[in-house]
């Protein structure tokens, strides 16, 4: 009878921990991370600058991650901090965000907006995802169209750029999104920083294609780029099911052989 027991008692233990590795497995195989380099210089159209950097930092591109369902799961951006020069280095320590744009169709009018401007130091925090309809613009800086957005504005700063939308043009709150990574007082030379935004159950589904647009307060480097979703791979996930069910054939065939 308490052999019986202890039998039983290995049998859902084996069948629990099955369980929790299939569903690590499923996850595992079913989100996507998608690359991106720096390509643009500007918002198309925002023509305000002629070259990448404006002093620092230098955004070098980043990743995003998509669920298995196509939603956008993260979003996070590779910062190289100043190569040289402690001038420098204080202005990229004091750097803070700007909003962060998606348009999640790629037809030129973001659908929505992280209020993330001014944030900076290490913590994580969370900040509003917004609906928006708002037109990437067409018109240039100064005109009617393009009023609805925050623009950098001193003078050493990529002047004329989009770094935020107005308050007033922010459609329903959709939820909250946490932004963490941002460096701090104590950055350092030639490091590599990654701020990430996470979406959590915010549900931003993405079409095929979609683009994501963020800078910091002062747009010295502004990333804008668009991104193509990875159509899901039915053989991945044939051969996925196929190994597993052959590792519990294998696990049947050690026990035989004890
Ligand atoms: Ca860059
Ligand atoms: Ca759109
Ligand atoms: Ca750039």
């Amino acid at each position: 009878m308490e052999r019986k027991l202890i039998k039983m008692k290995r049998l859902l233990k084996s069948i629990a921990l099955a369980f929790i590795a299939s569903v690590f497995i499923w996850g595992t195989a079913h989100a996507v991370t998608i690359s991106f380099t720096d390509n643009h210089y500007n918002w198309p159209n925002w023509n305000v600058h002629t070259g990448d950097l404006n002093g620092t930092p230098d955004f070098l591109g980043g990743t995003a991650e998509v669920s298995a369902a196509g939603y956008l799961a993260s979003l996070s951006f590779n910062v190289q901090a100043a190569r040289s020069g402690s001038a420098y280095l204080n202005l990229f320590r004091g750097l803070s965000a700007a909003d962060l744009f998606i348009d999640q169709n790629a037809d030129d009018v973001w659908d929505y907006v992280v209020k993330s401007l001014y944030h900076s130091g290490k913590a994580s925090v969370n900040y509003g995802l917004y609906n928006v309809i708002q037109p990437l613009g067409e018109d240039g800086p100064g005109t009617v169209k393009d009023a609805n957005y925050l623009l950098a504005t001193a003078s050493n700063f990529r002047t004329g750029h989009p770094v935020g939308l107005k308050s007033e043009y922010l459609g329903l709150l959709k939820g909250t999104t946490e932004l963490s990574g941002w460096w701090g007082s104590d950055a350092q030379y030639d490091v590599i920083y990654t701020p990430t935004f996470t979406f959590g159950e915010n549900h931003i589904f993405l079409s095929d294609k979609f683009t994501v647009a963020f800078s910091v307060i002062c747009a010295n480097d502004v990333v804008y780029e668009t991104l193509e979703t990875p159509v899901p791979e039915p053989a991945t996930m044939l051969l996925l099911s196929m190994g597993l069910v052959g590792l519990a054939g294998f696990r049947k065939n050690l026990r035989r052989g004890k």
